[in-house]
């Protein structure tokens, strides 16, 4: 049976660019630790780069809560104005918008004590076709381009590298059964 050089390389081509896509990254708060007192989440925080379509893992048990709160209410730990609040973990955020996005614990003193994390959030890589005006010059790529004019929506950005690598997995194996 012989192998196809060039089906090899089309294969390992592709292979290589089904993995470029921009993945949303899933983050564990707290690493290990997750959602609890005695956490420097700002330490968490502070080597890490969020963007859009990123989620936020939280997990604890039933003494605690999550809220996502306005920046004067984590500042001030108040949980009563919640954007939104969660009681039972794990509790996984997209991170849908830019900006900063406030999250603390609204068991009492808790917020205070150290349960409070801020992130902030930037434009999500691939799929924002308009608004490519500030786009941080370290992070440009090369983006296929559609056969057609229509914009991609960021879900199917997803799935469009698998219609070529399923296409030439199935050419792949097509070839060698022939052979
Ligand atoms: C983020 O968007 C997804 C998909 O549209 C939605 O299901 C989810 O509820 C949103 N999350 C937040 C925190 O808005
Ligand atoms: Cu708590």
């Amino acid at each position: 049976m012989t192998i196809y050089g060039a089906e090899v390389v089309l294969l390992i081509v592709l292979l290589s660019y089904s993995g470029i896509p921009c993945l949303a990254k899933v983050y564990t708060v707290g690493d290990s630790s997750g959602w609890s007192l005695g956490v420097d989440y700002k330490t968490w925080t502070s080597d890490k780069t969020f963007k859009v379509g990123d989620t936020l893992s939280f997990n604890y048990g039933s003494s605690h809560t999550v809220s996502e709160v306005s920046s004067s209410d984590y500042d001030g730990c108040s949980a009563g104005n919640a954007i939104a609040s969660y009681t039972s973990g794990p509790t996984n955020i997209a991170l849908n918008t830019t900006g900063t996005h406030y999250f603390i614990c609204g068991v009492a003193s808790h917020c205070s004590g150290g349960m409070k994390v801020s992130v902030s959030v930037s434009g999500g890589g691939g799929g924002g076709s308009g608004s490519g005006s500030s786009a941080p010059s370290g992070t440009t790529k090369p983006t296929p381009t559609p056969p057609t004019g229509t914009t991609t929506p960021a879900s199917s950005a997803a799935f469009s590298p698998a219609v070529p690598l399923v296409f030439g997995l199935v050419l792949f194996i097509f070839k060698l059964v022939v052979s």
